[in-house]
Formats: structure tokens, sequence, C-alpha cells
């Protein structure tokens, strides 16, 4: 009676572990697992699920972790202690080798279950796009950019998304990476610095000294050495204009879109203005190119947004954002935490006064000139 059916012909799958709520980042960090909870419930009030394959993701093996990462960070993440130790005055942070024990990327107990989690749901579901059995496969899980090979970094320890597009390489000759989070994705864009076969585009808040992780500004396009294929596959910021551009240019045989939602007004750390329409605009937009398409999580430290977000993307991925009701269906486990009963609040809503826009037109078109420009050396 919710009317929400399986689109012919066209598979969605959804994988997603129950579990990985259980694990806290500590009490006064903004990543809070339990988003992802509050996703699902949205996602299954609305009756989402029937029109969807939904797996309940598997944890990633130590030989899938280390495909990617290196085995003394991967051993080291498989048996630290987690926080609190016994306080050493001597050595106030004893485990901050590979960036681990600190403010950003606490240990925390299960950390290494957490991780192995976010990491199963983002390969299953690139396999799922391999195996041609999902045209759309979505691990909300995932979109962890900043991991590095043997590093955390920014609330990142195991970086899933290189781990699919590994996977997604063995079929596909080039796979476009997009990232919306409000940050830079500098974690997929370092791994794959020195090849031709992955492009990454990030659009994120920049500001070298001021904003994390400082990284991604224009002229940042892969190391130019004339024996690095990678030089110029990876541009930084603006959506419609350059992904088709993208596209044309590099035409990629899978897209991975991550999803982070500090992109949206009123998160609790990025300073941006989007309405989810805008940034659900954006997978809207990748889906209609018709390519195998994996979407990713990521950041996102207003829970309740995050959850509208993605609940709504879910409805663009199985083509039902048409036919939903905006008003969040009253059944909705938690649904007191919404606060504003729309799941597409207006900006006075959430901020009450719209941030004003500090990109000048000028900027912007300098923007898109300069990505034109180093477009030309992409493709054949
Ligand atoms: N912005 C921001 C921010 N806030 C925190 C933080 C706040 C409270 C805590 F209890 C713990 C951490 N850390 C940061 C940033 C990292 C942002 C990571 C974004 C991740 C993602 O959304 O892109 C993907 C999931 N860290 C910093 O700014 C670094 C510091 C430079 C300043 C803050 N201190 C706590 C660490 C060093
Ligand atoms: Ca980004
Ligand atoms: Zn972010």
């Amino acid at each position: 009676e919710h009317g929400i059916t399986k689109p012919k012909g066209y598979n969605v799958s959804f994988h997603y572990n129950p579990d990985m709520e259980k694990h806290h980042f500590g009490m006064t960090h903004p990543m809070k697992p339990w988003r992802l909870t509050l996703t699902k419930s949205l996602v299954s009030a609305y009756g989402m699920n029937f029109a969807m394959d939904n797996y309940t993701a598997r944890a990633a093996t130590y030989e899938e972790l280390t495909s990617f990462h290196a085995k003394d960070y991967v051993n080291h993440l498989a048996t630290v202690a987690p926080q609190p130790q016994p306080l050493d005055m001597e050595n106030p942070n004893p485990d901050l080798r590979f960036n681990l024990g600190g403010s950003d990327c606490p240990l925390f107990e299960g950390l290494y279950n957490y991780c192995s989690l976010s990491g199963g749901a983002s390969l299953d579901a690139a396999r799922k796009l391999c195996a041609n059995q999902s045209d759309i496969a979505i691990a909300w899980g995932g979109g962890l950019h900043h991991a590095k090979k043997a590093e955390a970094s920014g609330f990142c320890y195991i970086n899933d998304i290189v781990l699919a597009i590994l996977q997604l390489l063995r079929i596909h000759a080039r796979v476009l990476y997009i990232d919306i989070d409000v940050h830079h994705g500098d974690g997929v864009e370092e791994a794959f610095f020195s090849t031709d076969r992955v492009m990454t585009v990030s659009f994120h808040k920049y500001d070298p000294s001021n904003f994390f992780p400082g990284t991604g500004g224009l002229e940042d396009n892969g190391p130019k050495s004339e024996h690095n294929p990678g030089a110029h596959h990876a541009i930084n910021w603006l959506f419609e204009t350059i992904i088709t551009r993208v596209v044309e240019k590099f035409r990629p045989g899978a897209i991975a879109l991550q999803c982070g939602a500090d992109s949206l007004a009123g998160d609790r750390l990025g300073k941006f203005n989007l309405l989810v329409q805008g940034h659900s605009s954006c997978v809207e937009f990748c889906k209609k190119l018709n390519v195998p398409l994996i979407i990713f999580g990521g950041g996102g430290y207003t829970p309740k947004n995050v959850a509208r977000a993605w609940a709504y993307e879910t409805a663009i991925a199985i083509g039902h954002q048409h036919d939903i009701p905006t008003q969040i269906p009253i059944h909705t486990p938690w649904r007191d935490r919404f606060k504003i009963d729309s799941l597409l609040p207006t900006i006075q809503q959430i901020l009450g006064e719209p941030r004003q826009n500090r990109n000048t037109q000028k900027k912007l078109s300098e923007i898109v000139q300069h990505v034109m420009e180093q477009l030309r050396f992409v493709g054949a």
C-alpha cells in the first residue's frame, strides 16, 4: 500500500550492517555511527527496502584490507588497546604511531571490527556492480576518504573507497571518483595519483590554513613528472559543467560517488549552504549518466540531516523520489529526532537565515576555465 515497487530491469542493492552503530568514537567526537541507524530507519519507514536488494554487509578480511593498506598498519589496528589506557605522564600519547590515538582518530573498543564492516560493505557493493547484478550499489557506511596506506586521518582508518575502486578496476578500464563531502578527498586522490585509470574529482571547502585537511587547491592536479601517467588526473571544485565534460573526455566504465553529508546546511562541522535537494541533485545527475554507480556515505555530523539526505538519495537510486510523501512517516522509529517533520526542510527551517555565498561569479568561472584547460590532457 506504500506503493514502493521495484523498477523493472533495474537493480539497486543496499549494503548495510547494523553492528556499525554499536561503535562509539567518544562523547565529544562529532562522528556518530548511530546516524546510519537513523538513515536505515527512515529508508525502511518509507518502504524503500521493497524496491532494492538488501544485504547485511560482512566484515572485510585481512587480505582485502591489505590490498591497499600496509600490513604493519593493519596489524597495528588489529591489536592496539582501546582507550582509555592507564595514564602515563611521561608519555601522554603512546599510540600516536600511524596517527592513531589522537582526538581525530581515537582508539575505541571494537575499532578493527568497525573498520572491517565499513570496508566489507563497500567491497560487497563493488562486487555487485562487477558481477552485473546491480546498476547502483549503495554503502552508506563507507566513504572514509582520508585514510592513507599506512596512516589514519580525519576520522578515517581504512579507506573503503580505495578498496572498492581496486575491485572495479578488475573489470573496468577507467573509474571516475566524485566526492561531494565538504572536505577534500585527499586519501583517494593520493592512492591513485600515479595512474590514468582513475580520475578523482573532489568538491570541497578550500582554505589551506583554516580548514581540514588544507589540500586540494586548483593547482593540485597530480604530480607532473614526464613519466607519470597520473598527471592531470585529479581535479578539485563545481558540479554539472565539470562532470559532463569529465565524462565526455574520460569515458569511465564505472562511477564511485562519495556523498558526505557535511556539505549540507546546518552541519556541525561543515559551513556550507546546501539543501538536501541540491546535494541529492548530484546523485540524480550521476544516475542519469547510465554508467554502473557505487554510492558511499562519508562525513555528516548533524544526524537528522544526514538521514534525510541519504534516505532521499536512496529514493533517487530506486526512482521513487517524486512519489514518496515529503512528510516523515508517522511510524518512523526515532521520528522525534527529526524535529521538523519534513524530509526536505527549507533553508529558513534549517538555519533561520541562509549563509552568505562568498563565491563570486568571477571566481567560479575561473575555476571552470581552469578545469576545462586541465581536461585537454585527458583522454585519447
Ligand atoms: N573541522 C573539524 C574537526 N573537528 C574535529 C574534532 C572535534 C571534536 C573531537 F572530539 C574530535 C575531533 N576534528 C576536526 C578535523 C577533522 C575533520 C575530518 C572530516 C572527516 C570527513 O568528513 O571528511 C570524512 C569522514 N581535524 C582538524 O581540523 C585537525 C586538528 C587539525 C584540529 C582539531 N584537533 C582536535 C585535531 C587537529
Ligand atoms: Ca569533497
Ligand atoms: Zn567531511
